[in-house]
Formats: C-alpha cells, sequence, structure tokens
C-alpha cells in the first residue's frame, strides 16, 4: 500500500513524502489526513512510523486503577464519573479502603498502580501525602502515577499553594509520574461548552510544564468524538507537540473516545470504528516526538484496541482491574484482562508482547534478545 503513486490518487503525496523523508507534518497535512476516504491509507502511514519506532513490539502493562473519590466540584457535561457529594453514586475512600485495595492485590507482579478522582471540594493535600507514603510502603517497588494536571491545580487553588510546589511535595511524598487525563480538548470553545469550571488547555499544559521541569513525566490525552472539530483535535495534537520539544516530559499519547452514556451531553452518537482508528493513526503521524500512542481497551473495546496496533498504536495499556471513568458513562468492556489475554491479543495480531512499566521499560530483561535490550531506556527520550 505504501506507493507514492496510490497517495498521489488521494491527493497526499506531500503527506506521503514527509513521512517516507520523517519530515514534519503541519496543521494541512493533519486536515488532508483527516478528509482522507479511506482508513486504511491513512493506517499504514501510521503503521509505518510505528514499525519505525517500535519494530514488532507491542506495550502491555501489570497495573491496578483505583480511583479515591468521584466527588467533583467541576461536573464536566461530558463526564458520567464526577458526582455532587450526596448523589446516590457518590463515594469517597478512605485512606484504609485504598489500602486495602493495594493490600489486596499484593500476590500479583503489579507494577503500576494508577490514581485518580474528582475534584473533591474538602480533601487536603496531606491525604494525598498521606496517601503516597501508605501504598509506598505497602508495595516499594510500584511505580505510582496519580493525579491529573486538573486534580494538581485544584489542589493548588485549596491549600493557597503554587502547583509548582504541590507537585514538589507529592513528588517527595512518592509520586513519580502525572497521568494524561483532564486535558479534553484543548479548545476554549469546547472547554467554555463542556466544562466550564475545568482548568483551561492553558493551565493544563502550564502544570504539565511545571512537572516536566520537576523531572515528573507524563501522560497526555485527547477526548474525541462529542462536539469538537477535526481542526480542533488538530490544534490539541499541535500544542502536545509544541510543548514536547521544549520539555521532552511526555511519555504516552492517550486518544480517547467519547462515551455518551449517563452524561449531559444530549444527543451525542458513540464514535465509530473508524474514527478511533482514523484519529489514533492521525495521532502517530503528527505527534512525532512522543514515542509512544496508547490504544485504551477500556474505551476503544477490546476488538478495537487490538486492529489499532496498525493503525500507529503500540500500547494496550494494562490489566487495570476496576475502572469506573468509562464504565460509568457506557464503556462496553470488561472490568480488567489478565496478562494472558493482553499477550494474546498481541501475538494474534502478529506482534511481540512486552511487559513493560510505566516508563516503558520492559519489566524482564532475562532471556529477551538483544534487539529488545537495546531498546530498553530508549523511551525515556526526553530531557526530563
Ligand atoms: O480525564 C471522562 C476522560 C479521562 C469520559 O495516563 C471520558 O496512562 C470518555 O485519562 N468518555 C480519564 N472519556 C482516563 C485517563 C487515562 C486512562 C488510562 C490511562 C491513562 C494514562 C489515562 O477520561 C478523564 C477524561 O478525559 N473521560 N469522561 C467519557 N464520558
Amino acid at each position: 500500500m505504501l506507493d507514492r503513486h496510490f497517495y498521489g490518487a488521494m491527493g497526499l503525496e506531500g503527506v506521503y513524502d514527509k513521512v517516507i523523508s520523517g519530515r514534519r507534518l503541519d496543521l494541512e497535512d493533519g486536515k488532508r489526513l483527516f478528509d482522507c476516504p479511506n482508513p486504511l491509507a491513512v493506517g499504514a502511514l501510521a503503521h509505518e512510523v510505528r514499525s519505525r519506532l517500535h519494530g514488532e513490539l507491542a506495550y502491555y502493562v501489570l497495573n491496578q486503577h483505583i480511583n479515591y473519590s468521584n466527588i467533583c466540584v467541576n461536573l464536566c457535561r461530558f463526564c458520567a464519573f464526577g458526582r455532587n457529594a450526596g448523589d446516590p453514586l457518590a463515594f469517597e475512600l478512605s485512606l484504609d479502603a485504598i489500602l486495602a485495595k493495594v493490600r489486596d492485590r499484593l500476590d500479583e507482579p503489579i507494577t503500576e498502580v494508577h490514581i485518580v478522582g474528582g475534584c473533591h471540594p474538602d480533601l487536603r493535600l496531606d491525604y494525598f501525602e498521606r496517601m503516597l507514603r501508605e501504598i509506598r510502603k505497602l508495595r516499594p517497588q510500584v511505580h505510582i502515577k496519580a493525579f491529573t494536571a486538573v486534580e494538581i491545580a485544584h489542589f493548588a487553588d485549596k491549600e493557597g499553594l503554587s502547583t509548582r510546589e504541590v507537585l514538589a511535595r507529592l513528588k517527595d511524598a512518592g509520586l513519580e509520574m502525572l497521568p494524561g487525563g483532564g486535558a479534553e480538548v484543548f479548545s476554549g470553545r469546547i472547554r467554555e461548552l463542556l466544562c466550564p469550571r475545568k482548568l483551561s488547555g492553558d493551565g493544563w499544559l502550564r502544570v504539565m510544564r511545571e512537572a516536566h521541569e520537576l523531572g515528573i513525566q507524563s501522560n497526555a490525552t485527547m477526548l474525541f468524538g462529542h462536539r469538537e472539530t477535526v481542526e480542533e483535535r488538530l490544534e490539541h495534537l499541535d500544542a502536545l507537540r509544541r510543548l514536547q520539544d521544549e520539555t521532552g516530559g511526555f511519555i504516552c499519547f492517550i486518544p480517547l473516545p467519547f462515551q455518551p452514556h449517563n452524561t449531559g451531553i444530549a444527543g451525542a452518537q458513540p464514535t465509530t470504528g473508524v474514527d478511533e482508528l482514523k484519529t489514533i493513526a492521525v495521532s502517530r503521524l503528527m505527534l512525532d516526538n512522543i514515542p509512544h500512542i496508547k490504544a485504551y481497551w477500556v474505551m476503544l473495546t477490546v476488538k478495537i484496541a487490538q486492529v489499532a496496533l496498525y493503525f500507529g498504536a503500540d500500547d494496550l495499556d494494562g490489566t487495570v482491574i476496576e475502572e469506573r471513568i468509562g464504565h460509568m458513562a457506557g464503556a462496553e468492556s470488561d472490568q480488567a484482562l489478565t496478562r494472558a489475554e493482553l499477550e494474546r491479543l498481541i501475538r494474534e495480531a502478529g506482534f511481540r508482547p512486552v511487559e513493560r512499566d510505566s516508563f516503558f521499560q520492559p519489566v524482564s530483561k532475562a532471556g529477551m534478545p538483544e534487539g529488545l535490550k537495546a531498546l530498553s531506556g530508549a523511551s525515556r527520550v526526553g530531557r526530563c
């Protein structure tokens, strides 16, 4: 399929030339890719880039998600997870309950604990510091990826501290990495429409810049398929790419298809498979400086996530164990996958599974082929 004439017939020879020679795509190129009626043509270009970066490898992680609370002062219209205190579906876990969740899984070789919650009106920074320290005591080897940039800004507001001070305190308590949530799309128009109380796009980028400057790497997300235009998706990708040029702190990008159920977005249709795959492919092609693209099976479904490995994605995320944000909004996927299931999905797609940690370091180097050993460490491409 990677034939110049084939792309020329679709008006994509300029994009083809740039991809083949490793040059950066601009926003117009991105628009042409989204407009291309042939998803396989877009996917094949993304697969070319993905293969250059990761060859036949596809990654997964043994992880555990913990949501400490869904009580939230922002109540974004796209979100079915966030609730007012007193709502029958609101919950708030005590520190003991959180530690019990970690303790329950101590016999499983989990390498990452992923912790997020709503912007709670009352919980204070010392609760989050204790949470990190106690988890670290229980599982000294685990990587703790916790709190979106939106939560960090909320903690700072509540404490009267700067976001940089909050990040430094949480890092001291054991925070190693920020998850990519809360980015949505950076467009002010969309934020005004869907999440007017939430941290702005510029605010999200500022917190991420500060985290990267403090040596805390992060992921980044984009929530798509609600009210945004293709141009707004591309502006979002461009903003991430510009920040990554400066800091190098993003490890992985995760396009999140909007799940419409129980949300405040009337009449929203679920995303189609083609839009999901094309968006993943365009993300791989535009984000030439972010090493990994995650096909998050929870939101995509396991079947689309598996196919996405041929549309630019190189990672399926992980076991997850207990997921609420997507499922409260109608996600149809299971709650958890096992290592065997993740490896089967990857193998049957024709890739070689690699268990990785939060930083995409292979968990075991024993018996690993030389090529793979050489790759370990390559993911920390940034300057963090
Ligand atoms: O921040 C909220 C999004 C995010 C909906 O960093 C919704 O490794 C779809 O960020 N439909 C949380 N999405 C999930 C997230 C994440 C997941 C897995 C791995 C990582 C990582 C990050 O989910 C939220 C928001 O952007 N979200 N509501 C919805 N109705």
